[in-house]
Parts: C-alpha cells; structure tokens; sequence
C-alpha cells in the first residue's frame, strides 16, 4: 500500500465518524470539514518528512491460520435439520474462502441420529476437537454453535445429539485459552451463555439478550449470510468483520418480525470487553457503539471488528505485531473520541494527529 493509500485509509475512518457527528449538529459541519482538511493536509506534511518506515525492523512472520469449529445442533425436526445444515455450509464455505481449518462436528447426523455405541458423541468431539487446539497462539479461534438451545434458570445448554453442552463445561473447556476467541452462539436461550464465558480477548456473541428468549431464533440464517455479505461491509475496506456480520444479521432479524407483524422473540448481543455485558446492535451508529453498559468502560465492538473470516487481500499481508498494534491504536482513538467533549479542538487534533500518523505509517509499512 503506497504512503497515500495508508494515509487515506486513516483519515477516512475519522472523517467518516466526523461526518456521523455532523449529521446529528448540521451547524457544526462546515467548521468541522474545515477542519478535517486542515488536519489531513498536516499530516500528509507530516508524513512526507517522516523516515521511510519501511526500514523499520519487523520480524516477517507469516500469521496463523484461524481455527472455525462449527458444531450443529441437535434438529429436532427435519425442517430445522435444513437450516442447520445450510448454515453449517455456508459457515464451513467462507472458512475455507479465509483459509482456515475448518472442523465440523455434529453436521452429519444433525437430523437426530443417535450415535452408534462406543463411537464419541458430539459433546466429546467438541471436548476432544479444544483440547488438541493450541492454547497459545495468534490465530483466530472461532467456535460456532448452530442449533436450538435451552436455560433452566441456572444452566444454559446448547442442543446436541445426544449429552447436550453446558454452558459451564464450555467455560472451563475454554479458560486455558490465551488467543483471539470468538464464540458464536445462534441458539435460542444463547444469551445466558454471555456471563459464563464473558472474558479479555474475547467475542461472544448470541442471538437472544437472556436464557428466557426461548423461541427459535432465526439469527443463525441471517448471519450465515452476512459473513460473505458484501452490503453488510459498513465501513468498505473489502471484508466482513464479525462485528459488521452481527450488525447485518441483527437488523435483517429485527426487519423479519416487523414486517411479518409479530413480536419480536429474540434480541442478538455481542460482548468483547470482558465485562459480561452484551451490546445490542441499535447501540452502534456504523461500526462504533456510541452507549455503552457501564460509564468509563471500554465499548463493546473493537474487538470483534478485528475478527474476519474471509480477510481482504490487504488483511492477509499483516504481521501479527501489525495487527496488534492496529487494534491498540484503534482503542486509543476509541478512547479518544469518547474524551472529546472534555477536550478543546485543538487539544484533540493534537491527540489524534500521532495516532492517525502511526496507523497511516502502519499501513504503508505493509509488504
Ligand atoms: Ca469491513
Ligand atoms: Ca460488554
């Protein structure tokens, strides 16, 4: 990527949020573009005086391929076998597209078949499948549930052919695990599984906000879809972010139960700052939740915008070190934006202009 390209790139991430901020105060528009111009038009002076970074020294260490473990549930009735095993495909389809492993479990005898005697069951499979996966490492493990699932007051359950998974089981199985982890739960009743799992350096999202939205959620179809959606893409940099998915998929559900009428029976949430707290997607204005569950905390969404399953062409060159300091600049402008309203205009620009030039020299350091 050339020195404009990275700087572009950089800038029009802000000037996007800039231009959500001027919509809500039209009056403020021009001065604010004003000073956007004037801002980028600094930095790119500023840029040009800058060492050329790509002599910076970078270990060229090619990044892990992601894990997707995809488990389907067990169906019930034939017709929710289908979609299971639809969604399973199209799941399976994109991780192979992003050129991670891919393991399936459960999806052959989805429809209910019980397992032959002394063989594994499905639960010791997933048991099986996270025990052998590396407990360390910088590729993206993600673990998706498609199935129905249930919550008795105290435990959550997602629905397997024969012994069901714990939410509590998952939780331990899960806690050695010190890499990027994102469990996608489409389950009815998969909101319970937020508190239990909730945890730094994790994704969790479901299709339901609580255990008692029981019903069959209809989350799973649309989310199938927008991993590969193009039109879920909000913030045009080629890929579909989880965050993006869950922001796609949560409003085709909420049009779904307006337009057929009826009451809406279940509410997605996506938790990634550890605090057992899901946002819902009607917090986000494009890609940034503007409310959060807790004053002062870090929002929700920075995390999961990081996790694609099918990266661009651009993604796929970074570094793991690039894609770890990507995401700390990008909490620090998270930060920032949030610190705007205490801090002067000047005092802002200052703060953004060494976190936007970092990221523009970021980019352009990409082989
Ligand atoms: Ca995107
Ligand atoms: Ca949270």
């Amino acid at each position: 990527m050339s020195m404009r390209e990275g700087m572009k790139r950089g800038a029009e991430n802000e000037r996007s949020r800039r231009r959500e901020e001027a919509d809500r105060a039209p009056s403020e528009r021009v001065r604010l573009l004003t000073s956007a111009a004037t801002t980028i038009v600094g930095l790119w002076l500023a840029l040009s005086a800058l060492p050329n970074p790509t002599t910076a020294a970078e270990p060229p260490r090619a990044p892990t391929a992601p894990t997707v473990i995809i488990v389907t549930g067990a169906a019930g009735e034939e017709e929710f076998g289908k979609q299971f095993t639809a969604w399973s495909d199209a799941w399976r389809k994109a991780g192979n597209l992003g050129g991670a492993r891919v393991v399936s479990i459960g999806a052959t005898n989805a429809t209910g078949a019980t397992p032959a005697a002394g063989s594994l069951t499905d639960l010791g499979r997933l048991q099986q499948t996270l025990a052998a996966e590396a407990k360390q490492s910088d590729g993206d493990l993600w673990l998706v549930l498609l199935g129905h699932g249930t919550f008795d007051g105290r435990e959550a359950k997602f629905n397997l052919v024969g012994p069901d998974l714990a939410v509590s089981d998952l939780a331990d199985w899960l806690k050695p695990m010190r890499r990027p982890l994102a469990i996608v739960d489409t389950s009815s009743a998969s909101g319970a599984f937020i508190k239990k799992l909730s945890a730094p350096g994790r994704v969790i999202v479901t299709a339901t906000r609580s255990g008692s939205e029981e019903n069959y959620a209809r989350f799973g179809d649309y989310l199938a879809a927008a991993i590969i959606d193009p039109l879920a893409d909000l913030d045009r940099d080629g890929q579909i972010s989880l965050l993006e998915a869950f922001i796609a998929a949560s409003h085709k559900v909420s049009e779904f139960y307006r337009s057929e009428g009826r009451l809406a029976t279940e509410h997605a949430l996506l938790d990634d700052n550890g605090d057992g707290l899901g946002t819902p997607p009607d917090w986000f204005r494009g890609t940034r939740a503007v409310k959060r569950a807790t004053e002062g905390g870090t929002p929700d969404g920075l995390l999961a915008a990081q996790f694609c399953l099918v990266p661009s062409d651009f993604e796929k060159r970074l570094t793991p070190a690039q894609r770890q300091r990507r995401s700390e600049l990008e909490t620090t402008l998270s930060r920032l934006r949030d610190l705007k309203p205490k801090l002067t205009e000047t005092e802002y620009y200052q703060q953004l202009e060494p976190v936007l030039l970092e990221l523009a020299r970021l980019y352009q350091s990409v082989k």
